[in-house]
């Protein structure tokens, strides 16, 4: 089966061009001046609109066991979801509980995702006990294609490790030639402050923002550079909120030191006085690390254009607000923490181009083509080039869109960006040579997706 995907601008980290691209089967066959070929079962007019790498949502939790629920989109809702915003690959969490080992962790996630998925997706470990047997693990994680380690800062007697552990892993890290992600927030520090807030009274959702101080993300992130430092282990900062801990990713990059960073689109657009909103609908908010306030996002849109932030990931880790957030009514401490997102990233971030924060280009790059190098899918995802996949999406970049929780796939009863007008909108995705999102319509499949088996980061040297 050949697809023609005609007249676009083909748009790339690299550039830009009209041009013409072939697809045959799951891949990309050509990609050619204008009219040359014309033989094809399939074709896509896409005059007048971009054509570009599906986008790659690095950091999802689906289905994830957290603060006594669950995330609210199972594999299947949620790839479907990516699918609708132009996401055609997702590397998502799998969570080692304390006890269990991590390549019993990794066949349980397989259990969750493998058959379900309506895009491709990959896994990252998350290490919540660092032990012989674990840090012995992490070689046959790495052999199942699975090579990035996420470990914890936050969340003591949950997935928190100490700086001695962190140091473990990070020194087998080094030696594997995996990378350490890292959840980078003080939470010895920030536990102390919800105590004392709880013990005040102080219990709506804005003291989840106010009791993590943007400090202790900043502290965190430079102990986690040194720490990466000294084992000489790449270390990959998720979620990064605030302009302290950029400062302290930006230093370490001067020095040449191996640490990367991305940030997430609610501390591009949302502030903690979302948070602060009457009533309980600040819990639709509380997600870690918080909101910050407004300040903070001319410093972050900054950072993608220096490349101290190289990727945009969601952090898409959604909880019904009725059920699951009300958990939390009477004390923020309580309200299962995370967003969702992953629908509207590409989207988002695409409004950071019409507003002149970033190029084109860069959009490209940061939602596409360096998640795929950084974790190990260069050559077959991340640019729309001959011989990689056919992930590809059409986006019409004049349409307008509202955003809406009446009109979203995620399986979540609220939007976080209810109301808020997009100009441009995916037209039309292909997953490995699928039309998976046409005409308004979602004609992809449970099961579609497949699992990626990951190289080791291009970024590693
Ligand atoms: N932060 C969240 O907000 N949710 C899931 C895990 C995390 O670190
Ligand atoms: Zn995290
Ligand atoms: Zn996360
Ligand atoms: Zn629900």
């Amino acid at each position: 089966m050949r697809t023609l995907i005609r007249d676009g601008t083909v748009v790339n980290a690299t550039g830009r061009a009209v041009a013409d691209v072939l697809v045959d089967g799951e891949t990309i066959a050509a990609v050619t001046a204008p009219g040359l070929f014309t033989e094809a079962e399939k074709v896509i007019d896409a005059s007048g609109k971009y054509v570009i790498p599906g986008g790659i949502d690095a950091h999802t939790h689906m289905e994830m066991p957290f603060g006594g629920t669950s995330s609210s989109d199972t594999f299947a809702t949620g790839t479907t979801a990516a699918a609708w915003g132009g996401t055609t690959t997702i590397i998502d969490f799998a969570v080692q509980a304390k006890g269990t080992s991590l390549l019993t962790t990794l066949d349980k996630w397989h259990e969750k995702a493998d058959g379900r998925c309506a895009v491709d997706y990959g896994f990252h470990m998350i290490i919540s006990e660092v032990d012989d047997n674990s840090l012995k693990e992490m070689r046959p994680c790495i052999d199942a294609g699975v090579n990035s380690f996420k470990m914890f800062m936050a969340y003591p007697g949950v997935f928190y490790s100490t700086d001695g552990e962190i140091l473990r892993a990070m020194q087998r890290a080094a030696e594997t030639g995996s990378m350490i992600m890292m959840h980078a927030e003080n939470g010895i520090a920030i536990d102390q402050l919800v105590a004392q807030a709880l013990a005040a009274g102080r219990t709506d959702p804005v003291h989840h923002g106010l009791t993590r101080p943007p400090e202790l993300e900043g502290e965190a992130t430079a102990r986690a550079i040194a720490l990466a430092k000294v084992t000489g282990a790449p270390l990959y900062i998720v979620h990064l909120s605030a302009r302290h801990a950029l400062a302290a990713v930006a230093e370490a990059r001067n020095t040449g030191q191996n640490v990367f960073a991305e940030t997430c689109p609610q501390y591009l657009y949302l502030s903690i006085e979302d948070m602060a909103k009457p009533g309980f609908e600040g819990a639709k908010y509380v997600a870690s690390p918080p909101l910050r306030s407004k300040d903070h996002q001319a410093d972050l849109w900054r950072g993608l254009r220096t490349n101290d932030l190289s990727v945009v990931s969601t952090d898409h880790c959604p909880f019904c607000f009725k059920d699951q957030k009300e958990l939390g009514r009477d004390d923020f401490s309580k309200i299962p923490n995370g967003m969702p997102g992953v629908e509207h990233r590409m989207d988002l971030l695409h409004q950071g181009v019409v507003a002149g924060e970033i190029s084109l280009e860069r959009w490209v790059e940061i939602s596409s083509t360096t998640p795929a190098r950084m974790f190990g899918l260069h050559g077959r995802k991340g640019a729309v080039t001959a011989g990689a996949d056919a992930d590809i999406v059409v986006y019409d970049p004049a349409a307008k869109q509202t955003i809406s929780a009446l009109t979203h796939h995620m399986n979540v009863d609220y939007s976080a960006y209810e109301g808020m007008e997009i100009t441009g909108k995916v037209d039309t995705v292909l997953s490995r040579g699928t039309v998976v999102i046409a005409d308004g319509a979602f004609h992809g499949r449970e099961g579609h997706g497949k699992f990626l088996k990951r190289d080791l980061s291009s970024y590693l040297i």
